[in-house]
């Protein structure tokens, strides 16, 4: 194969606790592969605008109350719900940014105490990404950063759970970035990681799914 009929956009998750920088650093990747000529939108899960999406917003707020298992699911069924409007884009040649993805809704509910395997199973099927970078903070950092905003999880202790379950769900093949440092340093660290995954899908790496 020439490779040329397999180019495909790369899927590109974000991944760290509530204020590590991962919507900042969204934008910054976005306008820099824009820049550069590639086809690329910025995407962000939970995703509020549809109708699911509406409930999780209202849950996060908490104008209303659900069982942890039951907004687990529907944290899950908003991405079942965006799935093949993802994978079209990624055929059709477009990458996606991705602000949070299925180890959120992992880390997140295992946090709460729900056994992780049952937390990964509505998961399986979903597009795999091609590169997950983590935004590595300790929680106490995160929550100094100009406070947290008052949603249902911006709290230290939970953070500090929801951490190790990250850590847990990572794997080698994450990339870890100190969030730590600048907001600059950052962004070149990322942008550097980030164009290598796009030029290796662009070459044609296959699609993979979850679970890995
Ligand atoms: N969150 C996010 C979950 O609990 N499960 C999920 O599947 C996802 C995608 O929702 F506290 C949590 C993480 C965060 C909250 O996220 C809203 P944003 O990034 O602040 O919108």
């Amino acid at each position: 194969s020439t490779g040329q009929s397999d180019a495909r956009g790369a899927l590109i998750v974000l991944e760290g606790l509530d204020r590590s920088g991962k919507t900042s650093q969204s934008a910054r990747l976005l306008s820099h592969l824009n820049g550069l000529g590639y086809p690329v939108e910025s995407w962000r899960f939970p995703d509020r605008d549809t109708a699911v999406g509406k409930m999780i917003s209202s849950y996060l707020t908490n104008q209303s109350q659900l069982d942890d298992h039951t907004i687990h699911l529907l944290f899950s069924a908003n991405r079942w719900e965006k799935r093949s409007l993802m994978e079209a884009k990624l055929k059709s040649g477009t990458s996606l940014i991705v602000d949070r993805y299925s180890y959120s809704g992992v880390a997140f509910s295992s946090a709460k105490g729900l056994d992780i395997e049952w937390c990964k199973a509505p998961e399986v099927g979903l597009l795999a990404p091609d590169l997950v970078m983590y935004l590595n903070i300790p929680p106490e950092k995160a929550a100094e950063r100009g406070g947290y905003g008052g949603e249902r999880y911006e709290q230290l202790e939970f953070q500090k759970s929801v951490a190790k379950y990250y850590e847990m769900l990572s794997d080698p093949s994450w990339k870890m970035i100190d969030a730590c440092l600048p907001l600059e340093d950052v962004e070149e660290q990322m942008k550097e990681i980030v164009l290598d995954c796009v030029v290796s899908c662009q070459k044609g790496k296959p699609l993979t799914h979850l679970w890995l």
